[in-house]
């Protein structure tokens, strides 16, 4: 039998969504998963598929179909295999976790906007901005959630979409010493995202995995993109991330090089 097959990019939390999707579902091996590396150019055969477009994941049916974007093939997974719905059925319910998950979007450009900041200046604004984005959530969850800790009463389809992101935001606590404030007003939040960052199904990557591959975001550069005096992508496959020293934390006084980042 022809397998799907996922092309996603191992530290891409658009294609971690799809893998959390696949792992709570238990489809782990239904589906074939293939590595691009985002440092170097698209193959032509992958350009093919995609009619040109370069952003993962991409989603190659048994029979050939292609599907793109993120929300579109959890969409399509959801529906070719109902068995352990992820997705509330209940139209209301729907709705309540489409408007959050439709929250993710200025919540992780605020995120990586902050993380890609070069200007010491306006730090003080990027967060700011940033607890704006959780505060927001705080409010949400706390006039829809049914449940104590996630959305609903499990794990599900607002809880997959955001906690890739969660994980992400680790780099800004530890480039930008972001940390969610103990306080009353996030208490609510702080506990959706520690139950989701801590799901069995959510554990494909790690904060020193997360805190070495974007390193090269910190200086500005995203998607592979390399910084200026540099030679080699902090998102290359190889040297392996566990073979890396942890990157200097202070992205804004010291540029790092090849060699100190043990690339
Ligand atoms: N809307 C798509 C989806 O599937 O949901 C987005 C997919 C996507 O952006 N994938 C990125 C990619 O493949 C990797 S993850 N890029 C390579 C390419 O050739 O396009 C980066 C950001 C950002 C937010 C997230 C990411 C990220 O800014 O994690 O800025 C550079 C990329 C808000």
């Amino acid at each position: 039998m022809t397998r799907a097959t996922l092309y996603h990019l191992p530290v891409c939390p658009f294609c971690q969504r799809i893998e959390i999707q696949i792992a709570l579902k238990g489809l782990r091996e239904r589906f074939d998963f293939h590595p691009v590396d985002i440092s170097q150019p698209r193959p032509g055969w992958l350009l093919e598929k995609t009619q040109g477009t370069t952003a993962l994941p991409v989603l190659e049916t048994a029979d050939g179909r292609i599907v793109k974007e993120s929300l579109v093939i959890m969409q399509y997974l959801e529906d070719t295999h109902p068995d352990r719905p992820m997705a509330q059925r209940d139209p209301w319910r729907r709705a309540v976790e489409g408007m959050l998950t439709a929250m993710g979007g200025d919540f992780v450009g605020q995120g990586y906007g902050w993380l890609m900041n070069q200007d010491r200046g306006r730090r003080d604004a990027l967060r700011d901005g940033m607890l704006r984005q959780y505060a927001q959530l705080d409010g949400f969850l706390r006039r829809h959630a049914q449940g104590d800790i996630f959305l609903f009463e499990d794990f599900g389809w607002a809880e997959a979409a955001f906690t890739p992101f969660f994980q992400r935001f680790w780099f800004l606590a530890y480039y930008e010493d972001f940390t969610l404030p103990d306080t009353p007003d996030y208490a609510r939040v702080r506990r959706w995202i520690d139950a989701c960052v801590a799901h069995p199904a959510a554990q494909q990557t790690s904060r020193e995995e997360i805190v070495k591959l974007y390193y090269d975001y910190s200086q500005g550069s995203g998607n592979g993109a390399i910084p200026a005096g540099r030679n080699r992508s902090s998102m290359a496959f190889a040297p392996p991330w566990q073979n890396r020293p942890w990157p200097p934390r202070d992205k804004y006084g010291h540029h790092a090089t090849d060699a100190e980042l043990g690339l």
